[in-house]
């Protein structure tokens, strides 16, 4: 029998960050546990979404005493183009991180650094999209599939192909609705076209786009980076890793990869596991090299290689805080403008490699598919050589980490049920008994949690509290993003955790050997959660908003979480959102994003920032989907 489970608290990681928060002012820099301090209160004009800096009039703010801008742009018209505006920014961020993955595969070739690890992926997809693989040389397939994935950025004509996954009754409600997304690009430039000074000042026109916009993202960009990535790294399957600070490690080279796009993190790996690498680390006195991956990077590189996870996006700092930290690398997104000047406080090397994200203070070296190697061998190295320049004095590595099951792709997930369910049925490769569990009331409903961490609310205790109610009440849990790494630092991903749950969930755990929040990935990754609905809703023959399933984001902060909202949304899944998004200065915006979709759609945002009141919301609207159903 292995040791009790017991989960860290909030308190836990909150005493760690503050002896963490010791050691910067010890070297004198700010975190951002300071900044909220010099930032608070926010301005509550900003804050309700009402100030317009669209044109060179503004900027606008809109007030009981100024009702409308020079242009005449109500506070409906303002929060609406600003809320149109982040979900565009986020899926731009989302679609160029896939189009960055479809652009490694059209580059892959036999005896370059980048190769189709999961052909069998590449040639489902192939046959999908009706490209010829009968007697073709692999990479002659690759580079087709990667062109036609490139032309869905920018096609002329026509809809998104990989909507074409989706039911039946969806592509419907969207193609009625006017909704079906166009070109990835195509829908980002006409969301900034709407928004520009003069266009389009009415609310319902710009929500329309919202959700549009994100679904070019779920059901294109975002997908593309999935799948691209999947075909490229592998598909990930169930595997065990361990999370939260305590990964890194004293005798060790630690090396941070933080970011989004596998190309750099992948190669990075790759590199460090050389025998030759090894001995270069152990030759400055070091047991080895230990690669720890930050928010959706950590996520990548642990699904498929079991990675260890240092943690979710409030905790950047903290990883460098420990001291003990010789290269942190990064490529885009979610990066903190304050990790260069941190670093500069330490011996910690800090190297960028996207013409995307250029950072002060840091080494840029341009990451490509033709030097992929080469930069990662020149990072990895001279972290080994910056082992000997730490500073003894600066050194704390918090203990708490936990043990954590990840890898729960779709295929992961079926993977489990055909190994100790399905094969008792005769029929593999299927969802069946894991809706059996639903409709029998095993599983009450399944939560997807996702996004970031957010100061506004008390970082992951949000997340972690609002998991540990549902999987009580025999909720199930898929998480991905910083949500999963909250799960991870809690002990939520470790099997045992199972003792946690309801009696149902605990028994569905046992016999499916698995955890009771699923990891799925990272945020790109939410298209393996549209798939994973899809699959559910067509097997069990019920549509997506009829399911017992809803999406919670109780944390979120980037542009690329408004993106997600809609398109989940979209797809028909009721989400929770713990933060305000930003629209509360338009009552008409509000009703629209609540219960002006669920009209257009099936679903809408419930909105409360109290995680009490948000998780009994979530139970009671799982119960009422239930009810409807009759089940
Ligand atoms: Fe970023 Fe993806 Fe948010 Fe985490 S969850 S803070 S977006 S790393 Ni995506
Ligand atoms: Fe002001 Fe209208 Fe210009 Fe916005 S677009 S800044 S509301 S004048």
């Amino acid at each position: 029998m292995s040791e009790e489970f017991v989960s860290t608290s909030v308190e836990q990681m909150e005493a760690d960050a503050e002896r963490l928060h010791l050691t910067a002012e010890q070297v004198g820099i700010d975190t951002w546990q300071d900044r909220v301090k010099n930032q608070t209160p926010h301005c509550k004009i900003g804050e309700s979404g009402v100030c317009c800096r669209i044109c060179a009039m503004g900027p606008c703010r809109i007030t009981p005493k100024s009702p409308k801008g020079i242009c005449g742009a109500t506070a409906d018209t303002i929060a609406g183009r600003n809320y149109l505006r982040m979900a565009a920014g986020g899926a731009s961020a989302h679609s160029d991180h896939g189009r960055e993955c479809v652009w490694k595969l059209y580059d892959a070739t036999e005896d370059g650094y980048y190769h189709v690890t999961d052909a069998t992926k590449l040639l489902n997809l192939a046959k999908e999209w009706n490209i010829p693989t009968e007697g073709r040389d692999m990479y002659d397939i690759a580079h087709e599939v990667a062109e036609a994935g490139l032309n869905e950025y920018g096609k002329i004509k026509g809809y998104q192909r990989w909507t074409e996954r989706a039911t039946e009754e969806r592509r419907e409600v969207w193609n009625e609705l006017g909704i079906l997304p166009r070109a990835v690009d195509r829908e980002v430039v006409t969301a900034m076209h709407m928004t520009h000074m003069g266009c389009t000042a009415d609310a319902e026109a710009l929500v329309k786009q919202s959700l549009r916009t994100g679904l070019a993202d779920g059901w294109g960009g975002s997908m593309a980076g999935t799948e691209f990535s999947d075909i490229l790294y592998g598909t990930p399957m169930p595997k065990e890793t361990e999370g939260n600070l305590g990964v890194l490690d004293k005798e060790m080279v630690n090396i941070i990869c933080h970011g989004h796009d596998p190309a750099v993190s992948e190669m990075i790996v790759l590199v460090s596991e050389t025998k030759e690498m090894q001995a270069y680390a152990r030759s400055f006195g070091a047991k080895g090299i230990n690669i720890v991956g930050l928010c959706c990077t950590a996520n990548e590189i642990a699904m498929r290689h079991g990675v260890k996870m240092a943690g979710n996006f409030l905790q950047q700092e903290n990883a460098l805080l420990t001291g003990v930290v010789e290269a942190i690398v990064v490529d885009v997104q979610c990066i903190f403008p304050n990790i260069g000047p941190l670093s500069e406080c330490f011996h910690t090397k800090f190297y960028t490699t996207s013409p995307i994200a250029r950072i002060p203070y840091s080494e840029y070296l341009q990451l490509t598919s033709e030097n992929a190697k080469e930069v990662a061998t020149t990072i990895v190295k001279s972290a080994c050589e910056n082992f000997k320049n730490r500073d003894e004095s600066k050194i704390f590595i918090p203990e708490h980490k936990h043990k954590a099951s990840v890898g729960y792709s779709c295929e992961g997930i079926r993977s489990r049920l055909d190994t100790v369910t399905n094969s008792h049925l005769d029929e593999l490769d299927t969802y069946k008994p894991l809706i059996e569990c639903v409709r029998s009331g095993v599983i009450r409903g399944a939560v997807a949690m996702v996004g970031c961490n957010n100061p506004k609310v008390r970082p992951d205790y949000s997340h972690i509290e609002i998991m540990k109610k549902l999987i009580e009440n025999d909720i199930v849990i898929v998480a991905t993003g910083c949500a999963a790494q909250a799960a991870s630092k809690a002990g939520l991903l470790d099997k045992r955790a199972k003792v946690l749950c309801g009696e149902g969930l605990r028994r569905v755990c046992t016999l499916a050997d698995i955890p009771p929040v699923l990891h799925m990935g990272s945020c790109v990754d939410i298209s393996r959660m549209m798939m994973l609905v899809t699959g559910i809703a067509k097997d069990w023959g019920i549509k997506t908003t009829e399911l017992p399933v809803v999406g919670c984001a109780p944390e979120w902060m980037s542009e690329k979480a408004v993106s997600i909202a809609n398109y989940v949304v979209a797809t028909g899944i009721d989400t929770y959102l713990g933060i305000d998004p930003l629209v509360g200065g338009s009552e008409q915006m509000m009703n629209l994003i609540t219960n002006g979709t669920k009209d257009w759609v099936g679903a809408g945002y419930v909105i409360n920032t109290d995680p009490d009141e948000l998780v009994k919301a979530i139970i009671e609207g799982i119960e009422k989907k239930r009810d409807a159903l009759g089940i």
